[in-house]
């Protein structure tokens, strides 16, 4: 079964929001959903979106690979130190929710190293529509799915799209020609989820990753005040 998951708004604040040394610990943001969906693309456009102004580092995991995190150093989106890859073997859910324990070193290793930090982005290895993150490695996380995976998605629910802080939709620019009806698919989404939000996103657009960076600010001026 999948832990419990509440709705109790921005970054619901889990027990040790401080470091040993009292400073306050940086706000971590998970990302899961489908393979292919836009998840490695999102990170990518939130740390150029937000790298002047806020101290950034990502986590990736890959099941047997490096290549997400060799994706984010080729584009340069951060210095190579805020970049740490966990390799996650066959089960990259487990290394999100069950045993997170790499994944906190990973994190941890990377205050250490870079900290200050005022945010972390830890991104799933590609999974199913089941996986998410353990309350005690993230603080809020964004499910992403894109239009080209089938616009019945969120009408199937799943704890990720139901669950998940922000429900991100990807890849707006590819419905006309997959026949994705965005509409139903805001309609469906709202039902699965009630009031939590909803961002629809193209990457390749000049609108890019704006939602989902206005959601992730929010949430670090939550974490913060
Ligand atoms: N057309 C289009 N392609 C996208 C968009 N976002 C990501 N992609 C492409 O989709 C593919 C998979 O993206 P990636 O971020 O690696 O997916 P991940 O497996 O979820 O990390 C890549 O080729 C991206 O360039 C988008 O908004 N529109
Ligand atoms: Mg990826």
């Amino acid at each position: 079964m999948h832990l419990g998951h509440t709705h109790d708004g921005p970054a619901a604040v889990s027990a040790d929001a401080t470091r040993p040394d009292g400073t306050r610990r940086a706000l971590r943001i998970g990302l899961g959903g489908p393979v292919g969906s836009g998840k490695t693309a999102t990170v990518a456009a939130l740390c150029r979106e937000l790298r002047d102004r806020l101290s950034i580092a990502v986590v990736t995991n890959d099941i047997y690979t490096r290549e997400d995190a060799d994706f984010l150093l080729n584009n340069a989106v951060l210095p190579p130190e805020r970049i740490q890859a966990v390799e996650t073997g066959a089960c990259p859910h487990t290394a999100i929710r069950d045993d997170i324990s790499a994944n906190l070193e990973a994190v941890e290793d990377l205050e250490d190293a870079v900290g200050p930090l005022d945010l972390i982005l830890v991104e799933s290895g590609g999974d199913n529509l089941t996986a998410t993150f353990s309350k005690g490695l993230v603080d809020a996380q964004i499910f992403v799915i894109d239009v080209a995976g089938g616009d019945d998605i969120p009408r199937k629910g799943g704890p990720g799209v139901t669950t998940a802080d922000l429900l991100v939709i990807n890849k707006t620019d590819l419905a006309p020609y997959v026949g994705s009806d965005l509409e139903q698919m805001a309609l469906d989404a709202k039902k699965q989820r009630g009031d939590l939000p909803v961002a629809f996103t193209s990457l390749t657009s000049a609108e890019g990753v704006g939602p989902v960076a206005d959601w992730v600010r929010a949430q670090l001026a939550a974490w913060t005040a």
